[in-house]
């Protein structure tokens, strides 16, 4: 307990010192009239002795102060932690910004050539499972390493091995034209006695279509309508040195199509399945169709209509998804003269956008 003595000209005055010094807790426990002792106090005004009691007060207000002290240390700390803090995730962030800028430069050409993410991002597992963690992606080392494994993913077998050869593909990617340049080139250019035939009678026109190329050829030509047409057909093809065969393009989402096309092959036998895509084709698409038509086991790609488009990525895309060599590319509506062999060099400059 506290007790204590004011002198004060007012109670307003005393309780004022009273709550400042001993808290609203405090209790007056006296207060009198008071004059100061002598003349002078006689001519002086009166004045109020107030005593006042409170429990511990001040040293309550003591502790408070030192509590207060405390918090405001302890707050000061927590700022400098905080500012801290942020100055250390602004310069991750920074950092991020800035590998992220660094991956891009060689993201870049990958990007603007329409790669699809999943192929760079495995692409760079590769080059970082080779040559270790420590290898940075804005090195020249790094750009060559992403060159030869994109490199190594390029496959190419030139040349048509073996005499039966049979295209098949999605609807409209070239089939029927890829034909007749392929005619066109072996009989031309190479000498080859080529015969053609079409499985194809279910799109109106699809017969008369290959036909016109193969009169303009003088070559052979059969039409197969059912299974049991083939060795017949086939056949009155003895003397050739290679056989075409056009089938009908059919949506590889549709199962049902995409084997019945298979019965043919089945009993065909043929040296070569040639898959046909269309390089204007989405990466996505790529991806299912290669993976839909896997039940033909086609034994090589032709890509076609790379005149066509400005971002080869779906040359690797076609690659990549569909695991196989690529034998021809063509590049034009002209028959014969749009259709080359596929070059590895070739094909790299066209995916990194170096060659149009
Ligand atoms: N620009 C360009 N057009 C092409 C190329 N190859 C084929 N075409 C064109 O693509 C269109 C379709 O060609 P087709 O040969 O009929 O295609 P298909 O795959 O046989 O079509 P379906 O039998 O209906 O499945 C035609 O207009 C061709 O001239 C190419 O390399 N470049
Ligand atoms: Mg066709």
């Amino acid at each position: 307990m506290i007790i204590k003595r004011y002198i004060v000209d007012n109670m307003n005055e005393a309780m004022i010192k009273i709550r400042y010094e001993l808290g609203n807790e405090a209790v007056i426990v006296s207060q009198r009239k008071i004059r100061e002792k002598g003349i002078k106090g006689f001519f002086r005004h009166k004045k109020y002795e107030v005593t006042a009691a409170a429990d511990d007060k001040p040293k309550k207000n003591n502790e408070e102060i030192i509590k207060k002290d405390e918090l405001r240390n302890e707050m000061d700390e927590l700022k400098s932690m905080m500012a801290n803090l942020l100055s250390k995730q602004s310069e991750v962030v920074d950092n991020t910004k800035k590998s992220k800028g660094k991956k891009l430069t060689i993201n870049k050409k990958l990007l603007e050539n329409d790669i699809p993410d999943e192929i760079i991002e495995d692409i760079y597992s590769k080059v970082k499972a080779k040559d270790g963690k420590n290898l940075r992606t804005n090195s020249k080392q790094f750009e060559e390493e992403v060159n030869n494994i994109i490199k190594n993913i390029i496959k190419t077998d030139t040349g048509i091995n073996g005499r039966v050869h049979v295209l098949i593909g999605p609807t409209g990617v070239g089939k029927t034209t890829t034909i007749a340049k392929l005619a066109g080139l072996y009989s031309l250019y190479k000498n080859k006695k080529v015969g053609l035939i079409t499985i194809d009678t279910y799109r109106i026109g699809a017969v008369e279509q290959l036909k016109i190329y193969a009169n303009i050829l003088s070559a052979p030509f059969g039409v197969i309508l059912t299974v049991k047409d083939i060795p017949e057909v086939m056949k009155t093809m003895e003397d050739c040195d290679l056989i075409f065969i056009d089938t009908t393009g059919r949506n590889s989402k549709n199962a049902m199509q995409v084997s019945e096309i298979r019965q043919y092959i089945d009993a065909l036998k043929p040296d070569g399945i040639h898959l046909v895509l269309s390089m204007t084709t989405k990466c996505k698409d790529i991806k299912r169709i290669a993976n839909d038509y896997k039940i033909i086991k086609y034994t090589s790609l032709i890509l076609t209509k790379i005149d066509e488009t400005d971002t080869c990525g779906s040359i690797l895309a076609s690659l990549y998804y569909a695991n196989v060599p690529v034998s021809f590319l063509t590049t034009g509506q002209n028959v014969p003269d749009d259709i080359q062999e596929a070059k590895t060099e070739k094909l790299f400059n066209l995916i990194m956008g170096a060659e149009q």
